[in-house]
């Protein structure tokens, strides 16, 4: 289904008085609002094709209705999505899950809505119908030659697929690695991985990059063989230039200190993508900013200073997406309170008196240093994203709209009430 323009137009005319107040009053706050406002205009968050629908956990998975039953339908959803904030235009797909029958009809649907191919994923962690090779034992870390082919293939496979659709990357997450102790000779591991991800990145065209994608645990529960980021940036160095590393928030042991990962990652020319998402315990995929926004404020402000001190654009030079999706929210809004999230925590960043803060740390001056830091996060500035929304053509109060539009309603009245998104 689409959003008629006339519909956001009521609500924005409806909206707008309370958000012009709100406007001017942090406008007045702050010095470079104008200057904040087009960064937010031009920052794009893609929408991974797997988190439309009810994502479930391993005791049980409880479908909403009206969920998309195939890749156009996954398409209109962040098309939906993207009318609403305008910050969402692009989809990260998962193949095999979303094997597009016809890539030119494909990619016309996509632009249609104005959406674009984010990194392609492949998917060597599940084994699928009709498939030769388990990957029970590993993929690209497998003792079998054959087997670690079989990954590569698909991996190159993929490339192709993203090719037809103009996307620019590859993120290659292995869940490869061992449960129990002796079970992986870890050196080996390392070397047959490096191995078959040289044969992928030979294959990658010339204007693409291949991100490393790390995690700590989940499924392996002893060790995973690109289980980091020493590990990843490892693989990620030896491959070349077009290789980097991709921090995926929810794939860190407890406490781990991600934005000095960042920070580090950055420097070294490195840091290649991101995958937002909030957790508590483990690789959660909970909403964006739902469980420790100052610590997501925390990266963003190294992100932001990373990339000014190498004159990076924000909006292009790295791979943003979110990659959440859990059993109780409705899916749609789930993403966009998680888009919301990231908007507010970057424009925040933007905030950051960087001559202040950087003065106070040649003084040790930690007290100031604080200050500094939470004057920036302490600051409303949901006004200024909403400004960029409306002048972007989306909702003031995407969420609020999403509801009253009854959206879900439709979407269930068009494809039902038990549907299962494919995917996880
Ligand atoms: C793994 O936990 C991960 O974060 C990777 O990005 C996968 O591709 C994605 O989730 C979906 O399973
Ligand atoms: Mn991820
Ligand atoms: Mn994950």
């Amino acid at each position: 289904m689409e959003l008629e323009k006339y519909k956001i137009e009521a609500h924005n005319d409806d909206a707008l008085q309370t958000h012009n107040r709100r406007l001017a009053f942090v406008a007045a706050e702050v010095e470079n609002a104008e200057a904040i406002i087009q960064k937010l205009v031009d920052f794009q968050v893609a929408i991974p094709s797997w988190a439309l629908g009810t994502g479930g956990t391993r005791f049980g998975r409880f479908s909403g209705g009206g969920e998309p039953r195939n890749l156009e339908e996954k398409i209109a959803d962040i098309g939906l999505l993207h009318a609403l904030n305008k910050s969402s235009g692009a989809i990260s797909l998962h193949i095999p899950w979303d094997i597009p029958e016809n890539t030119t009809n494909i990619k016309a649907l996509a632009a249609q809505y104005g959406i674009q191919f984010d990194a392609m994923n492949s998917n060597t962690f599940q084994d699928q119908p009709g498939q030769e090779l388990s990957y029970k034992f590993g993929s690209m870390q497998h003792v079998d030659k054959a087997v670690r082919q079989q990954a590569i293939d698909h991996n190159i496979e993929v490339i192709k697929y993203g090719q037809a659709l103009g996307s620019n990357s590859l993120t290659v997450w292995l869940s490869d690695g061992s449960c129990f102790p002796g079970q992986l000779n870890f050196r080996k591991a390392f070397q047959n991985t490096l191995e078959s991800l040289q044969q992928v990145y030979a294959a990658l065209p010339a204007d693409w990059k291949m991100f490393v994608e790390y995690k700590a645990f989940e499924p392996n529960f002893y060790s995973t063989t690109v289980g980091d980021w020493g590990q990843s940036y490892l693989y990620a160095s030896k491959l070349g230039d077009q290789a980097y590393t991709l921090v995926d928030l929810g794939h860190h042991l407890p406490n781990a200190n991600i934005e000095q990962i960042v920070a580090l990652l950055l420097m070294e020319g490195k840091l290649g993508g991101f995958h937002f998402n909030d957790s508590k315990y483990g690789d959660d995929d909970l909403t964006v900013g739902s469980i420790k926004p100052y610590q997501l404020f925390l990266i963003f402000n190294e992100l932001v200073e990373g990339m000014d001190a190498k004159g990076m654009n924000h909006a292009t030079d790295l791979g943003w997406m979110i990659d959440a999706s859990h059993n109780v929210k409705d899916p749609l809004e789930d993403l966009l309170q998680s888009v919301e999230a990231i908007m507010i925590t970057y424009a925040q960043a933007l905030l950051v008196d960087r001559k202040k803060l950087a003065a106070a740390q040649a003084d040790n001056d930690v007290v100031t240093a604080q200050e500094v830091l939470q004057q920036a996060f302490r600051t409303d500035v949901r006004a200024l994203v909403a400004e960029a929304r409306l002048r972007s053509g989306g909702a003031l109060q995407p969420l609020a709209l999403y509801r009253s539009a009854d959206i879900r309603a439709q979407l269930i009245k068009q494809r039902g009430a038990k549907t299962v998104a494919t995917g996880l």
